[in-house]
Formats: structure tokens, C-alpha cells, sequence
């Protein structure tokens, strides 16, 4: 029995498909069902509504990790209703463009006594994670940073550069209005969470999701620590490709990217993280496209280009599961 310790960083939706897919591949092998699968969430996608504190993407990862999650929609709760925010719509309350369920404001209501009471969120994460039984599953689900951090995005608005937050960009104005770029508040003196960087300098393996590679995993990698630790690494680094032909398989991946003059390829994906990344598995008809990465980020940039044996499309729950076995197996080549 290989007791392997795999870390991961993620965003949304598909970086929660994407690593229940990896838990369920791991539980299908003898060998590695014991592995300890670490987590570190993106949390500049939080918001204050309604006076309560909304944390998607750790909640996304909760939900899809622990079997809650509405299995469509990729985020929210299953059998959800919405009883609660019809009842704030009544008062005139906003905003109404963000979809709070009654089940998911359970979350909110808890997480928000818990930091009334000076609770951090990497203590209220361990105790969210627990009713959603992750540690029976070998998860272990770590906010990026205990410091408060939103991710804002400057839009143009009467001809005058604006801040919104990113959650009214990508919801409220479904990422149509042009990026001019993305603005976190204070990461650059945000101290990783406890377990963090530990996490990623004990890992046999790391893997990058297919989460969204700037408003996910690049706001992760902007915490003064990461990016390092990353590169200090004895393990393999292996990123999951997030886009399929130059579109992103869901989400605004490609108008991030125009935001920071990034063409959407997915060899430019992989520039993104040159300094650090081993192996980029890719969907097969992006292979002919793979040419030497540029590098970014000073250091020679040459993973190891490795197409998947199908669709890179986590169509269900075995697809993601596939996906997940390939990019273990990539991993583990390299070890
Ligand atoms: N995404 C939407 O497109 N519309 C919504 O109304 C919405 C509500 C919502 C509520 C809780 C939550 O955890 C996520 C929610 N999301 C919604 C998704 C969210 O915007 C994204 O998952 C991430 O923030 C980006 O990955």
C-alpha cells in the first residue's frame, strides 16, 4: 500500500469535477485508495451577501467532494429551493442576481457565526468538511489564505474604469463586459494558510485541475509563498489542460485570459505556470498545436506534452475520473 500524499490546487466547477473524479480513481486502485488528497481552494471568489459571508469555490469543492452538490449546475446544493431569497427579493433586498439556495444558506448562516466568534476560515473549512465527510474520504480541504482577499475586476463603465466584484462580472454580467484586468485586494500580504505551503512541499504529486488558469489557479498562485513552494518541489508537477481547441470546456476562461494578454491555447495555459510544471495533458486535438512552451517566468519551459486517450471532457463522473487516472499516471511516470 503506497501511502502517497497528492496536493492540489483549485478553483470552481471543474477543479471540483475534476478532483472528485481524482478521489474516485485513487479509491479504484488497491494500491493507491490510502493516498491523502490535499486541496487549496481559491478564495478570491468570496462575497459579502446579505451580511453573510459566501465562499463558492470552497463550497463548490464541498458540495461536488462530499456528494451535496446540484450535479448540473456544477454548483449550489442538490434538491434545492429557494424560499429564503424570494422572502429577501419581497423587501426590495439586494442583490438578486446571485442565486443563494436555502439548503447553501445553511452554509453561509454557520460560516458567518463561526467568524463572528473570531474563528478562522481554515478552522470553519475543517468543520464544513467534516459533516461533508471529506476526512473519511482522505480529503483534506484548505482555504489558500486565512486573510480576507476578493478578487475585483476593472470594467469600463460611462467611459470610467470601475472595480466590480468578481462575482457580479462572471454572474451578473456573464463576463460580457471586457476585462481591463483583475485586481485582489491584498494578496500580496496574504499569508498562505496553515498546512498550505507544508502541503505542497510534502506532496509526492502535485496536480493542477482544469480550473480557470487566472481568476483560480493564478489568484492561488498569487499568495506570497505558493509560487515558490511550487518550484521548490521534489514532487512532479502535472496541470490538467482547461482548455479544449482554444475554448475553455466551461466558464469565461478565454476572457481572463484576453484580460492579461494571453492568447486562449492551450500551450499559452501551460506558459502560465513554465517555472513550475512538469507535464500538461492535454485534449488530443491540441496535440499537433504543442510546440515548445514560451517561458514565462524566467525558467526553460518544457513539460512533458502528453495528449489524454480521449476527450479532454468531463462529460460525467467516470470521464472525470479517466481524466484524473491520466494525469496520475503522468504523475507517476515522472516519479
Ligand atoms: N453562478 C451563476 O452563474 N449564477 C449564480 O446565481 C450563482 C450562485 C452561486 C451561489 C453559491 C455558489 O457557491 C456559487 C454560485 N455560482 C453561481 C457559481 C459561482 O459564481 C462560480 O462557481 C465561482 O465563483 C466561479 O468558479
Amino acid at each position: 500500500m503506497t501511502l502517497m500524499k497528492i496536493a492540489a490546487l483549485a478553483g470552481g466547477v471543474g477543479g471540483a469535477r475534476f478532483l472528485r473524479g481524482l478521489r474516485d480513481a485513487l479509491d479504484a486502485d488497491a494500491e493507491l485508495a490510502d493516498s491523502d488528497l490535499t486541496v487549496i481552494a481559491n478564495t478570491g471568489d468570496d462575497i459579502t451577501l446579505f451580511g453573510l459571508r459566501v465562499c463558492p469555490d470552497v463550497d463548490t469543492l464541498l458540495y461536488t467532494l462530499g456528494g451535496g452538490g446540484n450535479e448540473e449546475q456544477g454548483w449550489g446544493r442538490a434538491e434545492e429551493s429557494f424560499t429564503v431569497q424570494g422572502e429577501l427579493a419581497a423587501y426590495g433586498v439586494e442583490p438578486q442576481w446571485f442565486g443563494l439556495g436555502d439548503k447553501d444558506f445553511g452554509t453561509h448562516i454557520a460560516r458567518s457565526l463561526w467568524l463572528g466568534q473570531g474563528v478562522t476560515p481554515t478552522a470553519i473549512t475543517e468543520r464544513l468538511a467534516r459533516r461533508w465527510g471529506l476526512p473519511q474520504r482522505h480529503i483534506r480541504l484548505l482555504p489558500m489564505t486565512d486573510a480576507p482577499v476578493e478578487t475585483h475586476v476593472v470594467v469600463e463603465r460611462d467611459g470610467e474604469p470601475v472595480a466590480i466584484h468578481f462575482q457580479e462580472w462572471w454572474v451578473a454580467e456573464r463576463a460580457a463586459t471586457t476585462a481591463q484586468r483583475f485586481v485582489v485586494a491584498g494578496l500580496d500580504r496574504a499569508a498562505a494558510a496553515p498546512g498550505v505551503l507544508d502541503a505542497l512541499r510534502s506532496a509526492d504529486l502535485i496536480i493542477l485541475p482544469p480550473s480557470n488558469p487566472v481568476v483560480s489557479i493564478g489568484i492561488i498562485l498569487g499568495v506570497p509563498g505558493v509560487r515558490d513552494a511550487l518550484r521548490g518541489s521534489a514532487a512532479p508537477v502535472v496541470g490538467v489542460s482547461p482548455l479544449v481547441g482554444g475554448r475553455p470546456v466551461r466558464g469565461h476562461a478565454d476572457a481572463c485570459l484576453a484580460a492579461i494578454g494571453v492568447p486562449s491555447e492551450t500551450m499559452s495555459v501551460a506558459g502560465l505556470y513554465a517555472d513550475f510544471l512538469d507535464a500538461w495533458l492535454v485534449d488530443p486535438a491540441d496535440l499537433p498545436a504543442t510546440g515548445p512552451v514560451g517561458a514565462t517566468g524566467g525558467a526553460p519551459a518544457t513539460p512533458l506534452v502528453v495528449a489524454h486517450d480521449g476527450p479532454l471532457l468531463m462529460s460525467d463522473r467516470q470521464a472525470a475520473a479517466d481524466i484524473a487516472r491520466a494525469a496520475l499516471d503522468l504523475g507517476l511516470s515522472l516519479m
